[in-house]
């Protein structure tokens, strides 16, 4: 169980306390533990092992037993009893954007609100307008939040979905008789979000890989499970769908499983020119003859006259074509990343120090780091002005003197205000190593507006990046609207970078607009808009998946130059 894990846990406890109308100091003491726990450079389930958690600041006694029954047994008796009683369906209202656990008590206390059809209910009848501490315009954004919910349907953050995948993938290779396990489905082809994992084991032993993954501690409940295929919802809601296949049929299946139903309709087509039918387990020739052996999805595509396509490419956008003629590029790879901009420290909302992020910047390997706080506007973020920036500056210069194997880049990420102007005076931007720019308010103004300020801020001379650039927010907050023509003869005249946002749950700019941007010539940049050190690393981990699906390579990305080329890079004159 890591750090990430049990923060989560904490911070569900203090929701469902909060949800209970618990006293507030009991509400805080957990989500102090979880920011503690987030910020932490040591893993918790080490210092339990070790019993070194008694010295750590900020986890008392309480808080300190329940952390090693979380981690001695994966189970939290405090939690499962919390969560007794709760309507399973109040955890789909408060993902309802604008309704926090206060509201959604109120809601649940007052009106008996269980679920998102009860909340419908009472908002279509007009008693929650009437609603103490509610009114009108908060009815009217619970309706539309409501309605961007169900767009989004039982989506899953790819974020969410990695850890459990990994972890039951590594428990069913443990398993006799498997020979191999894969992660298909939209997980492999880097969806933002996804509906469910697919898994797929080769074995001729099925039964004991079904009671594997029903005997898995995450499982929740058991959907249903037969001679090949298990399905489970995992105790987080997760729903996880293993299949088991013959070894000779792992190939096939695993290209049909990964997807997608588009790049499947194309590859049975190509099939059939060739003379064969392309099913999930086989390659069977037309003239009734002996399938032929295929062990490996490059054998499959070569068979079909395919270079081998990258999962992230399998969406029938071209990749099948450009495949055919060997032209697919050679994509962004993690380790192509030569350092990352855009992270945030204690100064701002981040939960660590300049030094902290440095130290375990350089230990990733990374060649450079931009410190980039929030600028004053975002006041809810304890955004900095000229002053602050100024004292944050011996702190980057301390660290660079206790660095010298990384380069440390002092820069800002400064608030777009409503206008297009920048939130601070050109003299402080110009005194900084870099300026990544993005829009934090305003995000609903109308498309011409949006796009005239995004305008003005990528001409301002001494901006770098724009920063997530739609400002869309998985999987609640729609993308901004605006007009990304201009924004890109803007971005390509003063040689600015369109950011790939890497916080699982921004991937701003994404993909298809990902494809856009490299058809214009205007570089990327690949960033973790890390708020700690366990975030640093999103840069390869999500922003790079993102980038591939928008067929980018490491030439396309400007922090793929190492450090003096990068540097020279931001300060050449656009
Ligand atoms: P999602 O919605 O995030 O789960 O997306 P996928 O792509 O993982 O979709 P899923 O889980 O329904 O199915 C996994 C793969 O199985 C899918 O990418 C392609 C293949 N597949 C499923 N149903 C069909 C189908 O009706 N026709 C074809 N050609 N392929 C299918
Ligand atoms: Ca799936
Ligand atoms: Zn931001």
């Amino acid at each position: 169980m890591d750090n990430r894990e049990i923060e989560a846990r904490l911070n569900e406890i203090a929701r469902l306390l909060e949800l209970k109308g618990e006293n507030p100091f009991k509400v805080r003491a957990y989500q102090n533990g979880a920011r503690v726990v987030a910020s932490m450079q040591d893993d918790v389930a080490t210092l339990v092992k070790e019993g070194a958690l008694k010295g750590v600041k900020g986890i008392g006694k309480g808080l300190q037993e329940k952390l090693e029954e979380l981690v001695e047994t994966g189970e939290l008796t405090y939690l499962d009893e919390l969560r007794e009683g709760v309507p399973p369906g109040l955890f789909d209202v408060l993902e309802v954007p604008g309704l926090g656990p206060k509201k959604v008590k109120a809601l649940w206390d007052t009106l008996d609100v269980v679920d998102l059809q009860g909340l419908r209910r009472v908002c279509e009848s007009g008693e929650v307008a009437k609603l103490k501490g509610f009114g009108a315009k908060t009815q009217e954004n619970i309706v539309k939040g409501i309605a961007a919910l169900e767009r989004i349907g039982g989506r899953r953050l790819r974020g969410d979905a990695l850890e459990p995948a990994a972890t039951l993938r590594a428990l069913l290779e443990q398993v006799p008789g498997v020979e191999r396990v894969q992660v298909g489905g939209s997980l492999r082809r880097g969806r933002e979000t996804v509906k469910d994992v697919d898994l797929l084991v080769a074995s001729r032993d099925p039964e004991p890989v079904m009671a594997a993954v029903r005997d898995f501690a995450q499982v929740g409940e058991v959907i249903g499970s037969g001679g090949t295929k298990t399905s489970v919802r995992l105790k987080s809601g997760l729903q996880v769908d293993v299949r088991v296949v013959e070894p000779e049929s792992f190939a096939c299946a695993l290209a049909y499983f990964t997807g997608s139903k588009e790049f499947n309709v194309a590859l049975r087509g190509l099939a059939l020119d060739k003379g064969y039918s392309l099913n999930e387990y086989h390659l069977n020739p037309l003239d009734g003859s002996e399938p032929p052996a295929i062990d490996s999805e490059e054998a499959l595509f070569a068979l079909l006259g395919l270079a081998y396509v990258p999962p992230e490419l399998r969406e029938n956008t071209g990749e099948v074509e450009a495949a055919q003629r060997g032209a697919l590029p050679p994509l962004l790879e993690p380790e192509d990343v030569q350092g990352i901009l855009h992270v945030h420290t204690r100064w701002s909302d981040g939960a660590d120090t300049v030094e902290d992020l440095v130290a375990r910047a350089a230990e990733l390997g990374y060649g450079y780091i931009g410190i980039s706080d929030h600028s004053r506007a975002a006041h809810y973020a304890n955004g900095i002005g000229p002053e602050e920036l100024l004292q944050q500056a011996d702190e980057v210069a301390a660290a660079r003197a206790a660095h010298p194997e990384i380069r440390v880049l002092h820069g800002i990420e400064c608030d777009i205000l409503g206008d297009g102007s920048l939130d601070l005076p050109d003299d402080c931007l110009a005194s900084l190593d870099f300026v990544i720019a993005s829009v934090h308010s305003e995000l609903n103004m109308d498309a011409d507006a949006m796009t005239a300020r995004l305008v003005k801020a990528v001409s301002h001379p001494q901006v770098d990046v724009l920063g997530h650039p739609t400002n869309r927010k998985l999987p609640k907050r729609e993308p901004s609207s605006f007009d990304w023509e201009p924004v890109l003869d803007a971005a390509a005249k003063h040689g600015v970078a369109i950011e790939v946002n890497g916080h699982p749950r921004r991937l701003d700019c994404d993909w298809v607009h990902i494809r856009r941007v490299i058809k214009r010539g205007v570089k990327l940049c690949v960033n973790p808009d890390a708020h700690s050190v366990d975030a640093l690393d999103d840069a390869r981990r999500f922003a790079v998946t993102e980038a591939r699906r928008g067929w980018a390579t490491a030439a396309d990305v400007l922090n793929t130059l190492p450090a003096d080329a990068f540097v020279a890079a931001l300060g050449s004159p656009g």
